[in-house]
């Protein structure tokens, strides 16, 4: 379509194969191997996610939506006369909706995803759905693109992180990204952040290997995009999906493990794979309401509400500078 996506300027398409191929090279070169989630969001991979949120196991996106939409007016009583809506892996925007429903005095809203066909969907569905929001899309990787357009300076800004994406980074990583937002955005910012919660070991571990299989598609789609954009040989069957719930870490964690001994060429560089070894694809931590305040405080922020759904359960929690 023809929506204009800016690009965080460290993150030009060439640019962005060659950290993507830098970062696949390292990842199967350290023991375990590894790989980072955000290279599951292609365009397919957002796609896969989309399905994956609509399976009867994953039970965060609809609780964490339902909650939204309770909480709305309350989180709108927080929100600024003329702010700016940031979001961090804005995907498809849906919850989105919720917020600019409940607060249609936002002004403007910065949508921030490193899937640029994600952004494109996203942006030109609520283009049409809030004729008056100023759209300011970026394409990037949250983590270092979260700068607020030249044409918002001075606006109030609300951050918005839902998804429990935070869940992705391990406490220290979630840290340094809970601090670098409150840097950048300046006293009197407001971080709204959804963080999904420890529960039943089964409930999890089914959110994360539904019964259809999408998961183990979203998984495995990571070797795709290998063989694809950077020439791999990787055959996709030839490795399972695996979650598993680690207990000490409170987080769930996503592996491709290799169904047998093998070798795989991407770039030209050569791995070996044991039978049964793995790539560590992907963490999902999990919090309690007294985990996500340590961690939101060692960020520099103050929790100032928090609403935990029903089981199974959510968590969105405000936050101020
Ligand atoms: C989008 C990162 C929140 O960790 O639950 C879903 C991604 N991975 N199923 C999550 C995901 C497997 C999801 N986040």
């Amino acid at each position: 379509s023809g929506v204009r996506l800016a690009r965080d300027p460290a993150f030009t398409p060439d640019g962005d194969r060659l950290t993507f191929l830098r970062d696949t090279l390292a990842g199967l070169s350290s023991s375990p191997k590894t790989f980072s989630p955000k290279y599951f969001y292609d365009g397919a991979g957002s796609d896969l996610f989309e399905a994956i949120c609509v399976t009867p196991e994953y039970y965060p996106t609809r609780t964490e939506t339902a909650l939204l939409r309770e909480i709305a007016p309350a989180l709108a009583a927080g929100i600024p006369q003329g702010a700016v809506l940031l979001e961090l892996g804005s995907g498809a925007s849906d919850k989105t909706r919720m917020l600019l429903d409940a607060a249609p005095w936002i002004s403007a809203y910065v949508p921030v995803d490193i899937s640029a066909a994600a952004l494109d969907g996203a942006v030109t569905r609520l283009r049409e759905a809030y004729p008056s929001l100023a759209v300011h899309p970026v394409v990037g990787d949250f983590t270092h693109a979260i700068e607020v357009p030249k044409a918002l300076a001075g606006r109030p800004v609300v951050a918005f992180f839902p998804g429990s994406t935070i869940g992705n980074f391990t406490p220290v990583e979630a840290i340094a990204l809970l601090r670098s937002v409150r840097e950048r955005l300046g006293p009197g910012a407001r971080f709204i952040v959804g963080a999904d919660q420890v529960k039943d070991v089964e409930v999890l571990l089914a959110a994360y290997d539904d019964a259809a299989g999408v998961t183990a598609a979203f998984n495995r789609n990571v070797l795709v995009r290998v063989d694809r954009e950077l020439g791999g040989d990787f055959d996709p069957q030839a490795f399972d999906h695996r979650a598993v719930w680690n207990a000490q870490l409170e987080r769930i964690e996503m592996h491709l493990v290799s169904r047998e001994a093998q070798r795989v060429t991407v770039a030209g560089q050569s791995f070996a794979f044991a039978a049964g070894e793995s790539i560590h694809t992907e963490n999902s931590h999990k919090f309690t309401p007294a985990s996500f305040a340590r961690l939101a405080e060692a960020g520099g922020w103050r929790i100032e509400r928090e609403w935990i759904s029903a089981a199974p359960a959510f968590g969105v929690f405000s936050l101020v500078a």
